[in-house]
């Protein structure tokens, strides 16, 4: 994927807001601090588009980036969005507030048309979390379908990332049947790029090249 353009677009508290849904988009989702600002630079190598902190609860609204790309030199331009969502689990955030992202998030996954998909990161370093399963409990309640990205894996030895993805992974299927596509990542070494892109790739040419219908 040749990344032509990445640009912010516009920040929002509700879905009915967002920009037209007239093209694929992806959002990015995970607890505060996980990632979700750096991969989205990474993936897009644009360094300070998504605005990033080692401060957790940095990414406050729902953040669209018009994003266009290309297969190739000599195919044809396309247009998407990639959203970043504010994170959950921060922990010096009130009740109140807590309840607004809860709304928010909501609103945004079960009512914007155009989301062709969601990724959510879980931090590579750590043992499954409650409120990182607790979290795609939520989604499969809402019949949402998701990715799920593991993120800082420089920061491991590599067999630590491959037992805390299978733990993870174990976890789910206590509840799951069947286990989301998974991607294991680092916005250091721009592992899981490739991945993510040929996957992002995948779902842009099925939405831009839907077969017409065969009764003619
Ligand atoms: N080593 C390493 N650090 C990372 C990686 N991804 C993010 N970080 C660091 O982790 C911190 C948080 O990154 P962000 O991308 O801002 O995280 P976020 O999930 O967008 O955070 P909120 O918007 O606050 O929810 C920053 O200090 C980043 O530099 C990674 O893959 N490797
Ligand atoms: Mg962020």
């Amino acid at each position: 994927m040749i990344i032509s353009k990445a640009e912010y677009l516009i920040s929002n508290a509700d879905v009915e807001k967002c920009p037209k849904a007239d093209r694929p988009e992806f959002a990015f989702i995970g607890r505060s601090n996980v990632g979700k600002s750096s991969l989205i630079n990474m993936l897009v190598q644009k360094h300070g588009l998504a605005k990033t902190s080692a401060t957790p609860g940095k990414t406050q609204l729902i953040n669209h980036f018009v994003i266009e790309s290309r297969i190739t030199e000599k195919k044809p331009k396309q247009n998407w969005y990639l959203v970043d969502l504010p994170g959950y689990g921060y922990a010096k955030v009130a009740q109140k507030e807590r309840a607004k992202w809860q709304t928010m998030i909501d609103n945004y996954l079960t009512k914007r048309k155009n989301l062709s998909a969601v990724f959510v990161l879980v931090d590579s370093r750590h043992t499954p979390q409650p409120i990182d399963l607790e979290f795609v409990h939520y989604l499969g309640t809402q019949g949402i379908s998701f990715c799920l990205v593991f993120t800082k894996t420089d920061k491991n030895k590599p067999m630590a990332t491959t037992r805390n993805v299978r733990a993870f992974l174990d976890k789910m299927l206590e509840t799951w049947q069947f286990l989301p596509q998974s991607f294991t990542t680092s916005a250091t070494t721009k592992q899981g790029r490739d991945e993510i892109t040929a996957f992002i790739q995948n779902v842009i040419t099925n939405f831009y090249e839907k077969p017409t219908t065969a009764n003619t």
